[in-house]
């Protein structure tokens, strides 16, 4: 068994020695083994000296004032524009639109574009594995607009239904909104082909990538997405910055979704013109040090290489997969290692997801239990809940036989 254990593609000491985090102990003699990143990655040390560097160095309000820290802060905030432009091969730094997470990011496409374009009877499609950010503010304009959502179907072995979903394409529908990878099922979806059957039924598409872009190499333009969205706190960035890439022309045909300072050009007391992109959705005063933060999470992850990210997360997820699946009683959900990136959701039979959580954080094993705000796929698979075990860059394939150990240990307690 030992014997066909597979090895670390990564450096993984190095990478570990990276994270301060990853060093403490939860409790006496307890390291964390952290396996919970699809909630929120932890942080280099590189991300967090940028951030403590900013407001001991250059901190100050941006795009206003003229004295040296202004422009530095100013600088710092549009480098990093230039850093995610090129890390998700945006053709311009001014489709990056800074939010304050996924959640915002589909708000502001719904609100907006959606309110401009979208009307009584009008389609919408969805897929069945979507968290609750790419739900919601659907049916929220649903229900002011009368739209009809449709929804792709996940099969059994957690893949979409395509024949299903090119008959829902006949529906004429204006937007198809999907995730590019599911934060429960860790199922890749065909982005790129979802995109271009979507374009041929004459929609425009939304690609839901906070589970793609921390994880492998994205580009837009490869994929044609008309808007892309991610939270920075899944890719080693801070919390509070997330990010809008859209098509140029959409972005300028869009009115504003918050009004305030910085998203103008002009006002009077009774009108305003707004600015030009990116500025037009930055109202107020934006999260700076976060946006520096993020600048310095995407060289860090350039750095290490998403190829090289990629490849380890699967050696260690279709480790995973083979392992949890010995365990009797233990059911993984989700396609196979080759369809998927590093998430394992499972049960454990007559042991409620929470309680598995509690016995492995005794161990230092930190997972999440519950529904992961995705309650219609938790439904469509008849189940309360679910533990998720997920990598990352500073995962090792031994943080899955301490992982697989622990639950063991849950089966001696539970009896199961
Ligand atoms: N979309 C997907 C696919 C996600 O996994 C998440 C967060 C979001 C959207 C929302 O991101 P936010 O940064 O706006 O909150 N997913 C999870 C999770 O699986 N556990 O905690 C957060």
């Amino acid at each position: 068994m030992e014997s066909l254990k597979p090895a670390d593609i990564l450096d993984l000491e190095k990478i570990k020695a990276d994270f301060p985090i990853l060093s403490r102990e939860v409790r006496p003699g307890v390291p964390v083994i952290y396996l919970d990143s699809t909630a929120t990655a932890q942080k280099p040390i590189n991300v967090i000296s940028v951030m403590d560097d900013y407001y001991r160095l250059s901190n100050a309000n941006i795009h206003r004032g003229i004295h040296v820290l202004a422009e530095e802060a100013t600088a710092l905030y549009e480098d990093s524009r230039k850093n995610i432009a090129r890390f998700i091969k945006s053709p311009s730094a001014r489709q990056v639109i800074f939010t304050r997470n996924t959640t915002e990011s589909i708000n502001l496409v719904a609100q907006s574009w959606g309110r401009a374009n979208l009307n009584s009877g009008d389609v919408i499609i969805l897929t069945e594995m979507e968290h609750h950010s790419n739900l919601v503010p659907w049916q929220m304009l649903a229900a002011e607009r009368n739209l009809q959502l449709e929804f792709i179907p996940v099969d059994d072995h957690g893949l979409l239904d395509f024949d299903e979903y090119r008959s829902l394409l006949e529906l004429n529908p204006k937007l198809v909104a999907f995730t590019q990878m599911s934060n429960v099922l860790g199922t890749i979806n065909p982005a790129a082909e979802m995109i271009r059957m979507a374009h041929q039924a004459g929609a425009i598409t939304l690609v839901d990538a906070a589970q793609s872009v921390p994880h492998f190499p994205v580009d837009v333009q490869d994929l044609d997405a008309d808007f892309l969205v991610f939270s920075g706190h899944k890719m080693c960035g801070p919390t509070g910055v997330g990010v809008l890439y859209g098509k140029k022309q959409l972005l300028e045909e869009m009115p504003p979704f918050l009004g305030g300072g910085d998203m103008i050009k002009k006002v009077e007391l009774r009108k305003f013109t707004p600015n030009s992109i990116p500025h037009k959705f930055e109202a107020g005063t934006p999260a700076i040090a976060e946006v520096i933060g993020l600048g310095a999470a995407v060289d860090y992850l350039e750095e290490v290489g998403l190829d090289k990210i990629a490849a380890q997360e699967h050696v260690i997820v279709d480790y995973a997969i083979e392992r949890l699946s010995e365990v009797p009683g233990v059911s993984v959900y989700g396609p196979e290692a080759k369809d998927r990136g590093g998430v394992t959701a499972f049960n454990l039979d007559g042991v409620h997801a929470h309680d598995v959580a509690q016995i492995l954080d005794g161990d230092g094993i930190a997972v999440r239990a519950g529904h992961h705000c995705a309650m219609p796929l938790h439904d469509k698979f008849q189940i309360p809940a679910s533990t998720r075990a997920s990598y990352y860059l500073y995962n090792s394939v031994s943080d899955v036989d301490k992982l697989v150990d622990s639950i063991y240990r849950v089966k001696k307690i539970f009896r199961s």
